[in-house]
């Protein structure tokens, strides 16, 4: 892992070199645990070498490699583009603007002339969160961010991730306060808005994780009313019972909240053999979106590219070997599971409740 470090830090040296000096930085970040700890630990770091830092969280029904993020940018001043834990596509987000890729997930491609940090193919895989404490290293020290990473890997990998840095935190905090600060960090982008600015702004006001948790800050009480409504939606959906075609098993739930990975995650316990689906048809008005987990005997994104319903967006697809998903529209979805074998009761109509 120490040569892959070094490996990640020449290029991110080669993307800070390649910017103005000064530059207008933007950093686009996912609005999990990981994807908000690797933007805290960003924003955190840059300044420090004269950089102006802003960030963009790309949340619910949205992605940093859609048309619509590249009109978004468009007419802004950035000299310089950051993405972190959104994947890697072919595409650039906005031609001629020096873009860094970190990332863990599988890449689909890299887009021209793009600077790519990748811990997909390591063991362990590092999260974007570690990648990004890693690049802030060639800045200056993390040691008081530490809970920041932390907040990464529990998030991403769990308590037990097997990595140097969440070690240390753990010397300097209780694993009781990292484990509950990350699953309230994680909260806000599953619940029905997905709004994980209360998150991030957690994050980036609290001195440390007792700190965030002390009740000190407003952001505290908007966290935990999101896991409220987290859990009461988790616990209609555990009561739903799969549906089997093949090695294939698809658990339906309607909820604005993203709780289809946690439904995939509880259920691929319990059924190794098989592909789970958590499949959510209330999350996104006229989509479907879908989790799906599987054992390391299948790769899930090859499983999913060969029964891709025809032409599919970036979203299908994507992700880890064993964890993937996507959105489909009602019509693509139809398509999807005749195609893996399921009758009439798993299709999805117009103006469907439930
Ligand atoms: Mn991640």
């Amino acid at each position: 892992m120490a040569e892959a470090k070094a490996a990640y830090q020449e290029t991110f040296r080669q993307f800070l070199e390649r910017l103005p000096e000064a530059a207008n930085i933007v950093i686009l970040c996912h609005s999990d645990a990981d994807g908000l700890a690797a933007g805290a630990l960003l924003f955190k770091t840059l300044p420090k070498l004269g950089y102006l830092v802003s960030v963009r969280l790309i949340g619910k029904g949205e992605s940093a490699w859609s048309s619509n993020t590249r009109e978004l940018l468009y007419e802004s001043d950035e000299e310089g583009i950051i993405v972190a834990d959104l994947g890697s596509r072919e595409h650039s987000i906005q031609p001629g603007i020096p873009l860094l890729v970190i990332d863990h997930h599988r890449p689909q491609g890299v887009a021209p002339g793009a600077f790519i940090i990748s811990g997909y193919g390591q063991k362990p895989t590092p999260t974007s969160g570690l990648l990004a404490h890693w690049c802030g290293e060639t800045i200056t020290s993390l040691d008081s961010l530490l809970w920041i990473t932390a907040v990464s890997l529990i998030g991403d990998i769990g308590d037990k991730a097997p990595f140097e840095e969440l070690a240390q935190a753990k010397k300097q905090w209780k694993g009781t306060v990292l484990r509950e600060l990350t699953s309230l960090i994680n909260a806000a982008r599953r619940s029905g808005t997905g709004n994980a600015i209360p998150a991030f702004d957690l994050l980036l006001k609290a001195k440390n994780p007792a700190d965030a948790l002390s009740g000190k800050y407003p952001e505290l009480e908007k966290l935990r009313a999101a896991r409220e409504e987290v859990t009461a939606a988790l616990n209609v959906a555990k009561k739903a019972a799969p549906k089997f075609s093949g090695k294939v098993a698809l658990i339906r739930m309607h909820s604005p909240c993203q709780i289809h990975p946690l439904i995939a995650q509880i259920w691929r316990t319990r059924l190794k053999d098989y592909i789970v689906m958590g499949v959510n048809t209330g999350y996104r008005p006229g989509y479907v979106h879908f989790s799906a987990r599987c054992p390391v005997s299948v790769n899930l994104i090859d499983f999913l590219r060969a029964n891709a319903p025809g032409e599919v967006d970036e979203g299908y697809g994507g992700g880890h070997d064993q964890a993937s998903g996507g959105a489909l529209t009602y019509a693509k979805w139809n398509e999807f599971v005749s195609k893996l074998g399921f009758g009439s009761e798993m299709k999805v109509v117009m103006g469907q409740t439930k």
